[in-house]
């Protein structure tokens, strides 16, 4: 489906109620304050509801207090129209999905290819490098201006979501994007420091630790660490674990795939498993193969079975592609 269906749902719709993935992070929440921001400019209403906390290091995107998190049975009022964004199922978004009681209609907006179409309209560029620039997109073919705020979130979800420009999603368009935003006078450099350093010290030891306990198969084409319970979930980390330790793996010479195994908080029996390819292996594919998915190079599932087990299956999959 267009960009134009997409449109016409925004303007005949008044009050949209607005959510993303849970373990939020920079594009799911810079997405999220951009489509409220272009809706409001339009003279609508936006209600933004998470099943998550906020992540650490975001604290300067603008709007952020107004973001509301999930509880059972939570009043915010009557809604036309909901809006998922970066979510390639609806098991993504944890449980917001069940304030959709009264079956509402599902706007769909994701850059993942592993998308389900899950909504009743359905706006999915895998191409995209982020959630963020099809929000861009979106404020550019409505003429909607930009202002300084959501020009911030905008460029925040882009920059994480292409780790910082480096991803082979990253275009031309990506980069054009990107100058238009800074028109607005964004302070690049604070942004990088609060969302990638200002870190305590005490977390980076942690990261340290982690890093020290790497393994390799393969020969050395596949790299992967574990992270116990208590870690994993520790949400006192004031940066994405994941994110950080998966980039170091990724960055060891001859790595192909790396991995990242976690025991799920408060989930006997399940273990959560990140990728990352270097271009070969279609990690989305892997995934996919154990009822997850993502994109090409970065993409996650859920497994049931120990640590071990999983690790077993996982691996040997990874191996028979290689
Ligand atoms: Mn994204």
């Amino acid at each position: 489906m267009g960009l134009k269906k997409v449109i016409r749902l925004i303007r005949k719709n008044k009050t949209f109620l607005i959510t993303a993935h849970t373990n939020l992070e920079g594009d799911a929440l810079g997405s999220e304050l951009a489509f409220a921001s272009l809706l409001k400019s339009i003279g609508k209403k936006a209600i933004i509801v998470n099943d998550d906390i906020l992540p650490q290091g975001y604290e300067f995107l603008p709007g952020l207090n107004s973001v509301k998190r999930y509880k059972a049975g939570m009043d915010i009022g009557k809604f036309d129209c909901f809006v998922l964004l970066d979510c390639s199922d609806l098991k993504r978004p944890g449980n917001v999905y069940k304030l959709n009681n009264e079956k509402k209609p599902v706007l769909n907006i994701d850059h993942h290819i592993s998308n389900v179409y899950f909504g009743d309209y359905n706006w999915v560029e895998p191409r995209a490098s982020s959630c963020a620039e099809m929000v861009y997109k979106l404020f550019k073919a409505m003429r909607v201006p930009l202002n300084k705020d959501a020009a911030l979130s905008l460029y925040a979800g882009i920059l994480t979501d292409t780790g910082s420009f480096r991803y082979s999603t990253t275009s031309s368009f990506t980069h054009q994007a990107t100058a238009d935003l800074l028109r607005y006078g964004i302070n690049i450099v604070e942004v990088f420091r609060n969302i990638y350093e200002n870190k305590p010290y005490q977390d980076m030891l942690l990261l340290a630790r982690i890093l020290s306990s790497i393994k390799r198969t393969a020969s050395g084409k596949i790299a992967w660490v574990e992270l116990k319970r208590g870690i994993s979930h520790n949400k006192g980390i004031a940066f994405d674990l994941s994110e950080r330790v998966l980039s170091f793996l990724r960055a060891i010479k001859d790595v192909e795939v790396a991995l990242l195994f976690k025991k799920i908080e408060g989930r006997v029996n399940e273990v959560r498993v990140n990728f990352r390819s270097q271009g070969k292996a279609d990690v989305n594919k892997i995934a996919q193969s154990f009822g997850g998915g993502g994109h090409k190079t970065a993409s996650g599932c859920t497994v049931k079975g120990s640590i071990q087990q999983v690790k077993a299956k996982v691996l040997a999959k990874i191996k028979e592609g290689l």
